[in-house]
């Protein structure tokens, strides 16, 4: 995955993932890892072959009494990077925290110990002023006695803050101290841009219509969202004119997969998902809306803009003008 085409040119887009050399690498080998399913009868399931990655992150103070998680200093976003690993990998994350608050960093979806886990009641967290290390590990699904698959940790999972505010980081959580962890299968195909949208509250990503992300691609590219709900209140997911396959990947296996297919999803707090779609496939280019279908949160400002661009990168015809059009939309700003 190359950084420089994530994101794109727009500050409140910009991230930067962490699929390591390393570990495509190592995926690249995976058909040579040892496995483990012979002893039950020739399943797929494999043993752990993944690579440890070391990465360091910032927890920085931010401009509007906001805190964000970054991987350099100074380079602190909310949400924070999207944090990328295959099953089978170990993500050693050093945390630098470089406010004057209580914070930590705590997975959803990975395997941890009580030291890593984030949390107060757990004595894990970074002090002021202090660096911490956390370490995140990964699994593939493996083959039980009896034929049942015990479930690998490959999903569209989250991080987030534990400790700032309280025992359970709902300050940092409503300040920004969040992002999107990806766990992919070896094999898993890799899109060509990202976008992750917290709906947080009243908020996306902490900000509320006009100023919510414009998330913008270019027609057929592969694009992927990863959904994550944070905060207090029910929210629906919901994407104009695309549509994905309600499963691990958003992706359909073959013509006869059973998956649900699905364009609004529940987002509920602590809940995350992820999916890909070509950008305007089938539909064509053009300023579509992304927003919570609660019908007083679209209302209140929990909405935006995907941006499918000509395949060329031009704008399509009347883009410009929805785009004006949403900008100078008012919104109540209730709930
Ligand atoms: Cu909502």
């Amino acid at each position: 995955m190359d950084d420089d085409h994530v994101g794109g040119p727009h500050r409140h887009l910009s991230r930067r993932s962490l699929i390591a050399t390393g570990a495509l690498a190592a995926g690249a080998l995976g058909a040579s890892a040892p496995t483990i399913g012979t002893a039950f009868g020739g399943s797929p399931a494999r043993a752990a072959a993944g690579v440890t990655k070391k990465i360091t992150i910032y927890a920085e103070q931010l401009p509007g009494n906001l805190f964000g998680y970054g991987l350099a200093p100074g380079q602190a976003t909310v949400p924070g990077p999207i944090l990328e690993m295959y099953e089978g990998d170990t993500l050693e994350i050093t945390l630098v925290n470089t406010t004057s608050q209580r914070l930590s960093i705590h997975p959803h979806g990975v395997d941890y110990s009580t030291e890593s886990d984030g949390s107060p009641f757990n004595a894990s967290f970074n002090n002021p002023g202090e660096t911490r290390t956390y370490v995140w590990r990964s699994h593939e699904m493996v083959a039980a006695a009896g034929r049942r698959y015990m479930p690998g940790s490959a999903g569209y999972w989250h991080y987030h803050d534990h400790a700032m505010g309280t025992d359970h980081g709902t300050g940092g959580v409503a300040k920004g101290l969040y992002g999107a962890l990806i766990v992919r299968r070896r094999g898993d195909i890799l899109p060509s841009k990202q976008f992750t949208a917290v709906f947080h509250d009243m908020m996306i990503n902490n900000k509320m219509a006009p100023a919510t992300p414009m998330f913008e691609a270019n027609l057929g590219e592969r694009v992927e969202w990863i959904a994550i709900g944070h905060g207090n209140l029910f929210h629906t997911f919901h994407l104009h004119a695309h549509r994905w396959a309600d499963n691990r990947t958003g992706m359909l296996e073959g013509p006869s997969d059973p998956s649900l297919v699905i364009d609004n999803k529940d987002l509920n707090p602590g809940s995350s998902f992820g999916f890909q779609v070509l950008a305007g496939e089938g539909v064509g280019p053009g300023a579509w809306m992304y927003h919570c279908h609660v019908q007083t949160h679209s209302d209140g400002g929990m909405a935006g803009i995907f941006l499918v661009r000509n395949a060329d990168g031009s704008m399509p015809p009347g883009a410009e003008e929805a785009i004006h059009r949403f900008q100078g939309h008012t919104h109540t700003h209730g709930s």
